[in-house]
């Protein structure tokens, strides 16, 4: 396959399959320079958009995603919790703003909201945007009109993953279909809202799934604005918790593939970082990572503490980028 390495930095969604492949398996050290490229051309490369996540409504989820702690089919460490009180949401969202956070992520063990769940999850919209914090949820599922509550209520994105390609989505979860979890994301773009939208590297794929995924991201048009690269985060008692952990240098690959199939999108480095050394997180930010999860805690999992995330920032020369609103 002859890739027009000319055209890198294009932003298209017109990417083959076989396209996709050639840049993924690129040699190394050709794929990072043409990632840091296109990552120069339209991004500060030293600024990094920080996100604080938060789960509001924890455990007992009828989904059997066979990677998640919060699934009812399996018997992990978390259990169940009521939906957060507006006031204890705000309450976190205030702490995340105040150590440096620009942007704040709500997640709901849900298969989708029932229409009695949205309000109080509205309210918590509203309410975290008026503390000047960009607000993004994943609730799972939404109908066009849930998906439309939430653009009316201010929400600026909605989180989405594909997790990986269509065709190891069986082996991933049974009780949705990825068509399911195309339906959302349509209905999410057609209330205008901006995507969050990526996939977990770790689930027993192999590189064809990657690419696949890759490529599916990639031909959506616009492009999902964030593109979250999860590492597996293994979690004992789930099905998936013994699969063996994707290489380092093929995660990196998978950076770098995002970063320059997509030019616009913030890429996100996100769940795993606790398993990964500085050098490997400092890959990735030279590859195109230009987002991450701050805060002590993921969704039910731990994530690096602060301190040490402020410490590696300034040995890189990293900083937050400032919030705004207009872009992704
Ligand atoms: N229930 C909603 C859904 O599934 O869309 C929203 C919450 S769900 C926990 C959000 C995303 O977190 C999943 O789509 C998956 O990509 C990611 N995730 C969940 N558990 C994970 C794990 N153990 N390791 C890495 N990523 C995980
Ligand atoms: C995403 O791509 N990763 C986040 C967020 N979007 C919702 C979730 C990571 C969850 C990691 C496992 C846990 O803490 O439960
Ligand atoms: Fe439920 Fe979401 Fe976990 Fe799947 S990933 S089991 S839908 S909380």
């Amino acid at each position: 396959m002859q890739l027009d390495l000319s055209r890198l930095g294009e932003t298209r969604s017109d990417w083959t399959l076989e396209e996709v492949a050639a840049l993924h398996t690129l040699p190394f050290t050709d794929l990072l320079w043409h990632a840091q490229s296109v990552h120069r051309r339209n991004f500060d490369p030293n600024a990094v958009q920080v996100s604080t996540l938060l789960s509001i409504k924890t455990g007992a989820c009828s989904e059997d995603c066979g990677y998640c702690s919060q699934s009812a089919r399996y018997k992990t460490e978390v259990g169940r919790e009521a939906l957060l009180d507006v006031e204890i949401v705000l309450e976190r969202a205030r702490a995340a703003r105040d150590s440096g956070a620009t942007r704040f992520c709500m997640g709901a063990a849900w298969r989708g909201p029932k229409d009695r769940e949205m309000e109080p999850v509205l309210a918590m919209v509203r309410g975290v945007r008026e503390l000047g914090l960009e607000t993004c949820v994943t609730l799972g599922m939404l109908s066009a009109d849930q998906a439309r509550q939430l653009a009316d209520a201010g929400l600026d994105y909605y989180n989405h993953n594909l997790d990986t390609s269509e065709s190891h989505y069986g082996e991933v979860v049974s009780t949705h279909s990825y068509q399911d979890r195309l339906d959302t994301l349509a209905a999410v773009r057609g209330a205008g809202l901006r995507i969050c939208c990526g996939g977990i590297l770790g689930l027993g794929e192999d590189e064809s799934d990657r690419v696949a995924l890759l490529q599916r991201l990639a031909t959506f048009s616009p492009h999902p604005e964030s593109v979250p690269i999860n590492q597996l985060v293994p979690i004992a008692g789930t099905p998936l918790a013994g699969q063996k952990p994707p290489g380092a240098i093929d995660f990196v690959r998978m950076i770098a593939t995002a970063r320059i199939l997509m030019p616009h999108s913030h890429v996100r480095l996100s769940a795993g970082r606790s398993a990964m050394s500085d050098e490997l997180q400092a890959l990735c930010y030279l590859a195109g990572a230009n987002s991450i999860f701050f805060g002590d805690r993921l969704l039910t999992t731990g994530n690096p503490d602060t301190a040490s995330d402020e410490a590696l920032f300034q040995r890189l020369g990293l900083r937050p980028e400032a919030a705004s609103r207009a872009t992704g």
